[in-house]
């Protein structure tokens, strides 16, 4: 039997009254409230009783609580326990869980250590100080019975055009985890900077990784931003290690992204040989799409990609990697000799058949390492890898037409769910792509799309939002742009659709402003617009 004992102190969260109703968020499938509550003293003492979890699955729980809730481990004779237990029979995923709380105790029942961990976050939710000065604090009798309604509840960030540190994405990492996202898809390469240490090419680090000014937005736009300055950064293969075992610990999965054919421009600036006219390249410094994209008729570039690969892919335990296929103008590729031959030897009929040679060829190298390639549903143009799973943004008809030809899919159209879009129509928003993503506008989209069958929408295997980065100037600004939305990704994610309401949705939002203010999020208050 594995016991330990856990001491939470909570940091002060402000003015929470104790609430009678659900508050869970993303809400339950199920959640019955009882009559009476466990009582904690000024500090909680948590007992973790695991008899058939792994000594490191107990740890993994250990270490999934936020960051803004100040965990201690010690011993203490009086400590609640909490009894784990998995039931792998029980739940239609090992993401399912059922949490009890009565008199008697804390049990937690799980379909797996996903499950267990979902029902501790559940019951994290559900604790709450009887005062504003944290004298006491309670938890409901309450019985949740839960399940996930997608499988993939994703989160993408984009490091290229703005570079985060890694413990800016770890406290991220805490929170998403908290409101039950399961994804972390990293995007690390772009025409604005490539992000990921590769030891074979070290002039990625040194020049891929930096362009000549600090901000790229768009050109017309920001005149003013011109600061001279050189900017970039890189993460070491160590630091990726780090950020995809502390994702472990919160059950997230991370997905790294590296881009091609198009968005190469860092990368050709490092390696000028590998587009099609040689060069010069130079980190782009905008807002853009550019035609200068890795040449598809060069071994050189085949052979760099896969060397690339070759030490991205163990660094990431997930089954997927992504491989862009994004927005690549085939400019350059038409007037390529490379390119022209390649076509002419593979009986390429156009160079949208070239593309997709390109990316089944970079499939294969993805498919012998064991893993599978995610795409931008452009991958789609000119036949699709066998086993790719098509991320569709450009609307939501890639993803129906992937699920309609058996391949899964993953919807993130940018219509509903992009998060460097105008969250508020007020006019003192930052400066942001353009569009106008509501909390509202998420929270409506259903991710099934009601032109596919059910066994169609089987491939349908999630949503994710996206946060491009062009815009942002700072980290406070992306938690801006973050949050609150994407709580309302978590939501469309992982609760039946039949359970979504929005106005209930918008006050459990409002619940979790204490717990934001005390993670030092800086979220955007959306709320009032909406209530006006
Ligand atoms: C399109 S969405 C892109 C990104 C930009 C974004 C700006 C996608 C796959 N590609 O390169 O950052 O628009 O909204």
């Amino acid at each position: 039997m594995k016991k330990s004992i856990l001491i939470i102190g909570f940091l002060i969260i402000t003015s929470v009254v104790l609430a009678q109703q659900n508050h869970l968020l993303p809400k339950p499938t199920h959640y019955a409230r009882h009559n009476g509550h466990l009582r904690f003293g000024k500090t909680i003492a948590l007992q973790y009783v695991a008899t058939d979890l792994s000594s490191e699955a107990v740890t993994h729980l250990k270490n999934s609580i936020p960051k803004s809730i100040d965990l201690k481990v010690q011993d203490d004779a009086d400590a609640q326990i909490i009894r784990l237990s998995l039931d792998t029979n029980g739940f239609k995923t090992s993401e399912g869980y059922r949490l009890a709380v009565a008199e008697d105790g804390i049990a937690i029942y799980g379909g797996g250590e996903a499950g267990l961990f979902y029902g501790l976050q559940s019951l994290l939710q559900l604790i709450e100080p009887v005062d504003s000065a944290n004298t006491a604090w309670l938890l409901p009798y309450v019985r949740v019975d839960d399940e996930p309604r997608f499988q993939y509840r994703g989160a993408m960030l984009d490091v290229s055009r703005h570079f985060f540190r890694i413990d800016q994405l770890k406290h991220w990492l805490d929170i998403l985890a908290y409101f039950k996202i399961n994804t972390f898809h990293w995007h690390l390469t772009d025409d604005q900077g490539w992000r990921i240490e590769i030891k074979k090419y070290p002039e990625l680090q040194k020049v891929a990784a930096f362009r000549k000014e600090t901000l790229i937005g768009h050109k017309k736009e920001l005149p003013h931003r011109f600061d001279g300055q050189r900017y970039g950064g890189h993460y070491t293969q160590a630091q990726v290690k780090e950020l995809v075992a502390y994702a472990r610990t919160k059950q997230i999965t991370v997905i790294p992204e590296i881009e091609m054919p198009g968005h190469a421009r860092a990368a050709l600036a490092a390696y000028p040989q590998l587009g099609c006219t040689g060069g010069p390249y130079e980190t782009a410094m905008f807002w853009g799409i550019f035609d200068d994209v890795y040449c598809a008729g060069k071994e050189e570039t085949f052979q760099f990609l896969e060397d690339v690969l070759s030490e991205v892919i163990p660094l990431f335990p997930g089954p997927y990697i992504h491989i862009g296929g994004d927005e690549c103008l085939k400019d350059k590729w038409r007037v390529c000799p490379h390119c022209q031959a390649r076509m002419h030897d593979e009986h390429l009929p156009d160079e949208f058949a070239l593309q997709s040679y390109f990316m089944q060829r970079m499939a294969t190298v993805v498919n012998r390492h064991g893993k599978r390639i995610i795409g931008w549903d452009e991958i789609l143009e000119g036949g699709l890898a066998t086993d790719a799973t098509v991320m569709s943004w450009t609307g939501e008809e890639g993803g129906i037409h992937a699920a309609k030809a058996g391949h899964d899919a993953i919807m993130s159209p940018e219509k509903y769910v992009y998060l460097d879009y105008y969250q508020s129509l007020a006019t003192e928003e930052p400066l942001a792509a353009g569009g106008y993503t509501s909390l509202e506008k998420i929270y409506t989209y259903d991710p099934i799309p009601a032109s596919l069958t059910a066994d169609e929408a089987k491939h349908i295997i999630g949503v994710q939002a996206n946060l491009w980065s062009e815009y942002l100037t700072s980290n406070d600004q992306a938690e801006y742009m973050l949050f609150p939305r994407i709580l309302a990704l978590a939501e469309i994610a992982w609760t039946a659709a039949g359970k979504k309401d929005f106005n209930a949705f918008v006050n459990r939002v409002q619940h979790y402003y204490p717990l934001l203010d005390a993670a030092g999020i800086h979220y955007a208050d959306v709320l009032a617009d909406v209530q006006d």
